[in-house]
């Protein structure tokens, strides 16, 4: 059974059946200082305020049963899976795979590399580890969605204008229905995260649809007790 829940630009009609709860990269290398992110010169306290809200989405969607996916952005710890432009881009002298306050930078197994305690997955959530910026290129996540019947993707996470709009796209050119959660997601430019939601909603909704979490909190919670 659907659910309708306020959105830009119109209504979303949420079916928790066959929706995913898609939390992209919510990792220490992207929130904390020493990592990724702040290699690349970034205030990382302004991912932040996206945890409360993933947080209760997250809480929602296991009482009620919905699919929910973490991903994270890293790679081999021989850095097999990284190719030379994504390894040179940039200035800093410090960079992928390099030694860190967290371990090695954007390394799998490092702790930088792991969901912030926060949000970390519980057994039965499905973690794809993915090599770029979208979570569907080089990865399992298509063939794990389908098989479940997957038709909606909620996203959030960080940042909105990279690692969930690049989602996002992939996402919608295989034919997902995706919302983007606004205070959900974040970025460490304010003017990216508002013109990146602007972006995915624009023009009736090119990619998709945007909503504030508590939103699809309520909606959730409507449809069970629909269902109950
Ligand atoms: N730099 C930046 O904004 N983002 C990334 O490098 N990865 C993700 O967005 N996860």
């Amino acid at each position: 059974m659907s659910i309708s829940l306020s959105a830009r630009p119109y209504d979303f009609s949420l079916d928790p059946r066959h929706a995913a709860f898609v939390i992209i990269d919510m990792q220490r290398d992207f929130l904390e200082i020493g990592g990724f992110g702040s290699a690349l010169g970034n205030d990382v306290t302004r991912l932040r305020p996206a945890i409360a809200p993933i947080a209760d989405l997250l809480a929602a969607c296991r009482r009620h049963d919905v699919l929910v996916i973490h991903t994270r952005e890293g790679h081999r710890q021989d850095l097999s899976d990284l190719n030379a432009a994504k390894y040179r881009r940039g200035r800093s002298e410090v960079r992928i795979g390099d030694a860190g306050p967290m371990g090695r930078i954007l390394v799998r197994g490092a702790a930088g590399h792991e969901i912030i305690p926060e949000l970390a997955p519980v057994p039965g959530e499905p973690v794809i580890d993915k090599p770029g910026k979208g979570a569907f290129y080089a990865t399992d996540l298509e063939t794990i969605l389908r098989k479940r019947g997957i038709t909606q993707l909620i996203l959030a996470g960080v940042t909105t204008e990279v690692c969930v709009h690049t989602t996002l796209r992939e996402a919608n050119d295989r034919g997902f229905d995706c919302l983007l959660l606004e205070d959900g997601t974040a970025s460490y430019f304010p003017e990216f995260h508002r013109t990146a939601l602007d972006m995915a909603c624009a023009q009736d909704g090119i990619f998709g649809w945007v909503a504030p979490t508590g939103n699809v909190v309520a909606a959730l919670s409507q449809s069970h007790g629909a269902a109950a």
